[in-house]
């Protein structure tokens, strides 16, 4: 079996925007009704229920922010009582109290399908064996992919994250076809197969379904390289469902969006102002299938591109370009905006070095300062400290070339820099401690 719903899949414009429409008056009634943090959001916006006919007055409903959460944690954002929820979740973040999120048996049945449509989209079926490496419990990964690859009909193997040894004993004796986890933890777990001489055809893998983090055009094909798969990037985040709001097909062309469920937009981070098709900036989801947190206009603070084009798929649903930043993850050095992933892609571009990097930013006599440090792999350790350095040079060079900054490069030892099972963290801002 494979969970292709072509009727919401392949639909048309127009049906789509009724389906939507109605979706939306209804959900918007609900949270005026049930919700009295949204009802006063509403009334100092000014508006009611009455107001929203169409998606086209999307643009009148107020934002949803990561704090509106916060401030109603643990369950004040919930539009029923606590006794229809059947299942929580919650992610941590860097700063602050949990957001909490809470889903009804239907909202897990929505959920299952949209993470069996990215499967079935990439040519996961009834008779793969999915290896989930994705942590269980309060994070949305693991039991996110779960239900999905269940719902197909798929083996599950619910490994979730850690004791990277025990995962490649199981990857090779369970014979998986299918490896769900971060894009970190999957380097980190080629890494542990190449000490254990462990390669990649004493496994039988075919597919990645690699997200939760950014991730570069280089490092999918690295990881496609060491595993001898297929790597797909699977979207998501707790506040709007977790993982499986979206997924690049066979294609590759964008990650198709399940926008019967979520109406995204695309707006400008500065002014909150709606962009047209093409232009990059926030990406912001409104929810109109949820029961239990049907969230409206909810701030992502990730950056991409919609696209409506018909997919050469088949599919006619909305594509988001590969989310490579967040706003809150955007290094500003000297004026000079960067991401993290932009520095993976040209450290990626050298053999020399393994894709584990972390960036240090500091500020020094005011001026910032960045200080990138990569490993090296083993053949260039044991070379001489002036092929070394030369090397440096050559990064330090392409790094300033292509983001129009100057940074200190260092070299680092195999293995010293710390390995992820979950969300990497590659920044650390001196700056913000001051
Ligand atoms: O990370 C849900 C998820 C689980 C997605 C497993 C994919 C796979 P949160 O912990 O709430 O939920 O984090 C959501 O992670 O706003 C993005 O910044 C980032 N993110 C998620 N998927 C991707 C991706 C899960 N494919 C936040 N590419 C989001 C880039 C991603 N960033």
């Amino acid at each position: 079996m494979c969970y292709w719903n072509e009727k919401m899949e392949t639909i048309d414009k127009e049906s789509l925007k009724k389906i939507q429409s109605e979706r939306l008056k209804d959900t918007v009634k609900r949270v005026y009704e049930n919700i009295p943090y949204y009802r006063e959001k509403m009334k100092e916006a000014g508006i009611t229920p009455d107001d929203i006919n169409s998606v086209d007055d999307l643009h009148k409903l107020p934002f949803t922010y990561k704090t509106d959460l916060r401030d109603n944690y643990p369950f004040g954002t919930f539009a029923i009582p606590l006794k229809e929820i059947v299942r929580v979740h919650a992610s941590s973040g860097t700063t602050g109290k949990q957001t909490v999120v809470g889903y009804t048996h239907h909202d897990i049945d929505i959920w299952s399908e949209c993470v069996a449509r990215c499967l079935t989209s990439v040519g996961i079926n009834k008779d793969d064996i999915v290896h989930v490496a994705y942590g269980y419990g309060l994070f949305t990964g693991g039991l996110g992919l779960h239900y999905g690859a269940e719902l197909i009909g798929a083996t599950v193997i619910p490994v979730s994250g850690g004791n990277t040894a025990r995962q490649i004993q199981l990857l090779k004796d369970f014979e998986a076809t299918v490896l769900c986890c971060t894009p970190s933890y999957a380097l980190h777990i080629a890494d542990q197969m190449r000490e254990a001489g462990v390669s990649k055809d004493d496994l039988k893998l075919r597919i990645g379904i690699f997200g939760a983090e950014p991730w570069s055009e280089e490092m999918k094909s690295q990881l496609e390289n060491l595993f001898g798969i297929k790597a797909y990037d699977i979207y998501g985040l707790s506040e709007i469902m977790g993982p499986g709001v979206s997924m690049n097909c066979q294609h590759q062309g964008g990650l198709h969006i399940q926008a019967d469920h979520f109406i995204p937009e695309i707006i400008d981070p500065d002014t909150g102002e709606v962009l047209p098709e093409g232009a990059e900036g926030e990406l912001v989801f409104t929810c109109i299938t949820k029961e239990a947190l049907p969230l409206i206009r909810y701030r992502t603070k990730d950056l991409s591109v919609l696209n409506s084009d018909v997919c050469s798929c088949g599919r006619t649903t909305v594509r988001m370009k590969k989310v490579t930043g967040r706003a809150d993850d955007m290094i500003i050095i000297r004026g000079v905006n960067v991401f993290p992933s932009q520095i993976e892609s040209v450290l990626l571009k050298h053999s020399e070095v393994e894709p584990h990097y972390m960036i240090y930013v500091d500020r020094i006599n005011n001026l910032d300062i960045m200080e990138v440090h990569i490993e090296m792999n083993q053949s260039i350790f044991s070379d001489q400290v002036r092929k070394i350095e030369a090397l440096e040079r050559k990064i330090r060079h392409d790094i300033e070339s292509t983001l129009g900054i100057s940074t200190k490069i260092r070299l680092v030892e195999p293995n010293t820099i710390q390995r992820s099972e979950g969300k990497a963290k590659r920044v650390i801002d001196k700056r913000k401690l001051y």
